[in-house]
């Protein structure tokens, strides 16, 4: 199993990080810890030295299986449904631009809150109309990066809550670069059975985050890893299963948690 954590590249609000900022120490405190790859959350690809980052990963070695892009909508508000065209506009524009850093590095690029919730647009239908639009575009624009769009949960927006919803806007679509990421926290409210919703989502399986039950490391609350695993395997899944955590009780006993936990589960 690749295992990954989620280094964010500034300083951000959303709370499930387990390391943001300072790219270079952290970048060698994930490899040092472990880890085979380091997801990155950006919120925008043009506040970042693209060419530092790169020599930083190939120092150490460690490739990027995924950039996050939620925070796009958590600091700036940009979504692909909100009533305002320009923010549309915005939206799928900086979705572009993380599809362009995603190319150099060989990473699939996360549909997260970039898509916005519910409640801003009284007409749903034209919010669905709006979601399916910008995800044709961006995926229309470079064939050659994968787009995985992540069920989350129904506390954080009403679109997309599930592994069903998600297949559904899938085939609306209808581009072979669009898929899903799975993450263990959201299946665990969500899904009427984890492993169920992981075989029916097989085909379309681009990227994975885990979190236990209350969002701490892997081994921290009740979500059956064994059967986690064991299911990603019976799937033919190959690709990196990526930490989104809270950073409880610290950053690095939750990072060092992580790795001891999961590479017990596969011995
Ligand atoms: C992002 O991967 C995620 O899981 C969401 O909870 C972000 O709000
Ligand atoms: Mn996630």
């Amino acid at each position: 199993m690749k295992l990954s954590i989620v280094l964010s590249t500034q300083p951000a609000s959303f709370s499930a990080l387990a390391y943001k900022g300072q790219i270079a120490e952290n970048i060698a405190k994930i490899k040092n810890l472990g880890y085979d790859g380091v997801e990155l959350a950006v919120r925008d690809p043009a506040a970042l030295d693209v060419s530092e980052l790169k020599s930083i990963l190939a120092e150490h070695r460690l490739p990027v299986p995924a950039i996050g892009t939620g925070q796009a909508f958590g600091e700036e508000g940009l979504s692909f449904t909100h009533p305002d065209a320009h923010i549309r506009r915005k939206a799928i524009d900086r979705i572009k631009s993380h599809m362009e850093l995603a190319d150099g590095l060989g990473a699939v690029v996360i549909i997260g809150l970039v898509r916005g919730k519910t409640g801003l647009d009284t007409d749903g239908d034209r919010v669905e109309q709006w979601l399916a639009e910008a995800l044709t575009e961006c995926a229309s624009e470079n064939k050659s990066v994968r787009l995985a769009i992540e069920p989350i949960n129904r506390y954080e927006t009403g679109l997309v809550n599930t592994v069903a919803s998600g297949l559904d806007l899938i085939d609306t679509v209808g581009l072979d670069n669009i898929g899903l990421l799975l993450d263990t926290f959201h299946m665990n409210i969500e899904e009427p059975s984890i492993i169920e919703s992981m075989v029916a989502a097989r085909d379309r399986l681009f990227h994975f985050h885990v979190a236990d039950s209350n969002r701490w490391h892997p081994g921290a609350g009740h979500i059956d890893f064994a059967e986690i695993i064991h299911t990603l395997n019976s799937i033919g899944y190959q690709d990196f299963v990526s930490a989104e955590i809270l950073p409880l009780p610290d950053p690095d006993t939750a990072a060092i948690k992580t790795v001891e936990y999961m590479r017990e589960m596969v011995t």
